[in-house]
């Protein structure tokens, strides 16, 4: 990780300071209606959980317009948590709002934790949880269950578990989550859930661990993280915390940025780490730390017919790069599933009448219901997800056009994936989503022979179709 030049005022709050045990880091950008409520919930959950602890609450914001750092100054003194608990902790709880610089010109989460991380290795904490300012449902007791594997029970990462809806979490459910376990062989449910608790060991470690490129600094700092602690043979747990309730996202209008930074970002490790995942076949289950409960997360909408035209599109503008970035039968495949998703979002039109004037909106049980006959197959996605990897390696300086072409595609096995769940419970849903890691997992060999073909004979592209430039 590059070093970045501490702010004056960060490095005055440093020296302010001096040291603390455990700390809640919060990066912020535009969360002034959020990240008071999560800022309560990390002061109590400090001073009733670990009052003998020195604790400090440190909002790193992106200069926020809206007011997001003023919010975390000014919601209810850690003393008010003391009154409300009946706690008198040994030490005051500090808390603090600053804004982070970029590092090397790249702002974002990512860099937002970077300067969250330094200020933890400079109070050396024996101990950081880092959580997002959109949450609803966090509790006190989160902080304890983050905090608590690394405090009492010698782990170096704690990862989330939660109940998501069935249509949340795509990026976890399609890249992530499936992708970490098959590689490295640990199944992670929640490999990019965002509230994490971290050593003080781990955070030296992140400090100093290569590959922190821009996309690192943005959405790609979760996976990064994560890839880093089990890459490193840091000791890892999850963590049960219920629902995650946050700001809702559609895949199809919001995530292509996100998608893009996240799959880059796991493309890349994947590549660096290839000593780390050659060898390992299957996978465990990673110990889970915390009561089980039973959580209901709200519903989410998706738009399905968005999903599929997307795909339609891309296949118009970017059937030269597929060719290019995969086998040429998983491009044929991709093809042919993108010119069936076109026909499918016409009849989904015309079905629903979404083509006259004012009717252009309807539910996703809807839409899904009108393209039940749609279907993206487990084994092609692993495939094609592979395949990228293989490509990643040939041309790391494609990894970013290559992945913002794999975007439509995406969409095409998001809306799959949700028409096939359309009237599945949430925990048939997971079902679907086991289905497809396991499908990962069977296929390893197939990244492998593609992965040592390459290291044999880099120049032949390992049976790759060879157009690259046109029509992209
Ligand atoms: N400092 C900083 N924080 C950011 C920036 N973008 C997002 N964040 C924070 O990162 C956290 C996660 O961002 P979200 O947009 O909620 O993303 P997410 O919940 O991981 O993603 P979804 O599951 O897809 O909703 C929140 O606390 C955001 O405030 C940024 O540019 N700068
Ligand atoms: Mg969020």
């Amino acid at each position: 990780m590059p070093e970045t030049v501490l702010t004056p005022a960060i490095r005055a709050e440093i020296a302010r300071l001096e040291r603390a045990d455990i700390m809640v880091g919060i990066p912020s950008f535009k969360n002034a209606a959020t990240i008071g409520y999560v800022v309560r919930a990390a002061q109590a959950g400090l001073v009733q959980y670990f009052p003998d602890l020195r604790p400090v609450v440190v909002n790193s914001d992106a200069g926020s317009p809206d007011g997001t750092g003023r919010v975390v100054v000014e919601t209810e003194p850690p003393d008010y948590v003391e009154r409300i608990l009946l706690v008198r902790p040994t030490n005051k709880l500090a808390r603090v709002s600053l804004t982070y610089p970029e590092v090397h010109g790249s702002g974002g989460k990512g860099a937002a934790l970077h300067t969250i991380f330094e200020i933890a290795a400079a109070l050396e904490v024996q101990a950081l949880v880092v959580v997002d300012s959109d949450l609803r449902s966090i509790l006190p007791e989160w902080i304890e269950l983050l905090a608590g594997p690394i405090l009492k029970g010698g782990y170096d990462f704690v990862a989330p578990l939660y109940s998501r809806h069935k249509h949340d979490g795509t990026i976890t459910n399609t890249v992530t989550y499936p992708l970490t376990r098959a590689l490295y062989g640990l199944r992670i449910r929640q490999p990019i859930g965002g509230d994490f608790g971290v050593s003080g060991d781990l955070v030296r470690r992140y400090l100093e661990a290569p590959g922190w490129t821009p996309d690192v600094s943005k959405f790609g700092i979760d996976i990064w993280m994560t890839t880093t602690a089990l890459a490193g043979g840091y000791a890892i747990c999850q963590t049960r915390l219920g629902a995650k309730v946050h700001d809702p996202k559609d895949p199809g209008a919001d995530l292509g940025p996100m998608f893009r930074q996240v799959v880059g970002t796991i493309l890349r490790l994947a590549v660096a780490n290839a000593d780390r995942w050659h060898e390992v076949r299957g996978s465990h289950d990673v110990p889970a730390y915390g009561f089980e409960r039973h959580a209901t997360p709200p519903p989410l909408e998706i738009n399905v017919l968005r999903l599929l035209s997307e795909f339609h599109a891309g296949s118009l503008t970017m059937a030269g790069t597929w060719r290019g970035m995969l086998a040429p039968e998983t491009a044929a495949d991709v093809l042919d599933l993108a010119t069936e998703a076109g026909a499918v979002a016409a009849s989904i039109r015309d079905h629903l009448g979404l083509d006259r004037p004012g009717s252009e909106t309807a539910t996703t049980a809807a839409m899904a219901e009108a393209a039940a006959s749609f279907m993206f197959p487990d084994d092609l996605w692993a495939r094609i997800v592979y395949d990228l990897i293989v490509t990643a390696r040939r041309k790391p300086e494609a990894v970013d056009s290559r992945v913002a072409a794999l975007v439509p595609v995406y969409f095409g096995r998001v809306a799959s994936l949700v028409v096939e769940n359309r009237d599945l419970s949430t925990e048939r849903a997971e079902g679907h989503v086991e289905r497809q890691a396991r499908e990962f997992e069977r296929l390893k060999p197939y990244l492998l022979a593609r992965w040592d073909a390459e290291a044999g004979d880099p120049a032949q592209a390992a049976g790759e179709g060879a157009d690259e430039g046109a029509g992209t």
